[in-house]
């Protein structure tokens, strides 16, 4: 089945604010992105993942000018930090758009000029506060006050701005109150998980007020072309960077737009669902556009029961977790570990017992003794196994996994996916040491029966490297190789690749290293908090 025989798949992550460089926490939405990417390559889709960076506001200003830096010059220093991330944990992204490039800045014009010609924006005087770190305008009944009487951001407690009396562009947000409550009536899918939709169905049931979209106060931004004196607010900018990636409006990537959008899946944090499921639809439902099929808000990552953020948990890096765990044992605890919507306490112990459970003892020791073996018994290579080999308790195993897999997928169940794989692995374990190989091979009329084992046991391998490369890619293409087979970054069939039985008899099999050495927490000196 060629590349994006099924169409095309959209997927996206937050365009993340530069102030500070990646953390744990982006990049676990980047790579839950990218293993949902990974998976509908596998699948047959023309996938495209969109990633950047939010590189206007007055975080940023401010943060450029904390550093002593020109904002364009703290921006472009930064770009390296999220890109040498992503190279690291292998996230295949399409596009990484910067807020801050020509082309995005023709998107926001096209964009929003288009809404102005359509009367849905007007110019007003803006009362009210405003929380620079969250870059949210909020009415005084929605601030909290801290021991001294300040106004403080319900989100982030910082002291927000008063502002009074600048002249702001409006957009007509309270218009779309009915028509995206019956959207959200209609699409039960669109907001997920569950817990987050009615969150947002009951903030927009209590009455949406017209959004201000402009700042004349300072210059860190696209300037509108119908206003020249006002820049867009970072939201009006950064939502349409989504637009920017999938080649909106872009002359060198004619027709891209119409064929990759809408987007499938956004990924976000729960922390900006409501800009996502609030103001983006109705943006898109005053121009026009079709509304993406999913938003899905995901859980906090916690370390003693605290977010962590740029500010909190910095102290470890994603580079150092990679040197203890890999890139892929990594991702797989990410992925695997916390429930994809909740939110997840992470720690040492857990992911230490997650790598050791999962990885080293049952998918690595499956491997290094199935290879093992075939290397003892077979001079390395894949045995041919009468026709009653494909009987055995795998095969029905592995005949389901597409189905139970695909349906994990489509719900971003990352978790139950990754256990499906595992049922199999542990299963293929539990085969390898009930029929006994080595006993086997001690006897000569016994040579069918150990072809048999030994094919299953490969094949089963085959499979679940399949199905573990979009969390493992590094490991599970190093399986495919090992077993004399095709590169898996080209596999655009996975369920015809579920088949039982299509590892060719006669393949060379290499006995590499441990896929997955154990590690001992002992020994490990880096502590998350
Ligand atoms: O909000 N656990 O950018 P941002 C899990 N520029 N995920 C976390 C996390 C944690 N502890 N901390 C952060 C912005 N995240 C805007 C987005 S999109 C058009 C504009 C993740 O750099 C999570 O996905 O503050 C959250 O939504 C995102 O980082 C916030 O990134």
């Amino acid at each position: 089945m060629p590349q994006g025989s099924k169409g095309t798949f959209s997927i996206t992550t937050p365009i993340y604010y530069v102030n500070a460089a990646p953390h744990l926490g982006t990049a676990y939405s980047t790579i839950a992105a990218d293993t949902i990417a990974r998976y509908e390559r596998l699948n047959g889709y023309d996938v495209a993942l969109v990633t950047g960076l939010d590189e206007h506001g007055e975080k940023v200003a401010d943060t450029a000018e904390e550093k002593g830096m020109s904002p364009q010059k703290w921006c472009d220093s930064m770009v390296p930090a999220f890109k040498d991330t992503w190279d690291l944990l292998d996230v295949d992204y399409t596009d990484f758009v910067r807020t801050t490039e020509p082309r995005q800045a023709r998107t926001v014009r096209k964009f929003w000029n288009d809404l102005y010609e359509k009367g849905y924006l007007y110019k007003s005087s803006y009362e009210g506060w405003y929380c620079v770190h969250e870059e949210t305008y909020y009415a005084e009944s929605d601030l909290e006050k801290d021991e001294n009487g300040t106004y403080v951001c319900p989100e982030c407690h910082r002291p927000v701005e008063r502002m009074a009396g600048e002249q702001n562009w409006f957009f007509k947000l309270s218009e779309f109150q009915d028509k995206l409550l019956k959207y959200y009536d209609e699409h039960p899918d669109f907001i997920r998980p569950r817990t987050r939709r009615n969150e947002v169905i009951s903030f927009v049931k209590g009455g949406l007020k017209d959004l201000s979209i402009s700042r004349s106060t300072f210059d860190l931004g696209i300037p509108y072309p119908f206003d020249k004196g006002h820049v867009a607010y970072v939201w009006a900018d950064a939502l349409l960077a989504y637009f920017t990636g999938l080649g909106y409006a872009d002359p060198d990537r004619k027709g891209e737009f119409e064929r990759r959008w809408p987007a499938q899946f956004h990924i976000v944090g729960k922390d900006i669902v409501r800009f996502h499921c609030v103001i983006w639809p109705a943006m898109l439902m005053a121009a026009g556009y079709p509304i993406p099929n999913a938003v899905f808000g995901h859980g906090f990552l916690l370390t003693k029961g605290e977010k962590m953020s740029k500010s909190r948990g910095n102290s470890v890096m994603p580079a150092d977790l990679v040197k203890v765990f890999g890139v892929d044992g990594y991702r797989y605890y990410f992925m695997r570990d916390i429930q994809f919507g909740h939110d997840g306490s992470i720690s040492m112990e857990r992911m230490v017992q997650v790598y050791n459970s999962d990885l080293a003892n049952t998918w690595g020791n499956l491997v290094s003794r199935v290879f093992n073996m075939t290397g003892k018994y077979f001079d390395g290579k894949v045995p041919q196994a009468p026709a009653s080999a494909a009987e055995n308790p795998l095969s029905s195993i592995a005949a389901k996994l597409y189905k139970t897999y695909d349906d994990c997928m489509q719900e971003l169940d990352f978790t139950g996916a990754a256990d499906a794989v595992m049922e199999l692995a542990g299963a293929t374990n539990h085969y390898v040491e009930d029929s006994a190989p080595w006993a086997l091979a001690k006897d000569p009329a016994k040579a069918d029966e150990l072809a048999s084992v030994i094919y299953n046991a490969l094949e089963a391998c085959r499979i679940i490297a399949m199905y573990l490369w979009p969390y493992c890619p590094n490991t599970s293409s190093d399986v495919w190789k090992r077993l004399g087979l095709s590169d898996l970054n080209k596999l655009t069939d996975i369920e015809g690749q579920s088949a039982w039985g299509l590892l060719p008899a006669g393949n060379p099999v290499q006995n590499g290293d441990a896929l997955f050495p154990r590690l001992d927490l002992d020994k490990i000196d880096l502590h998350l908090e």
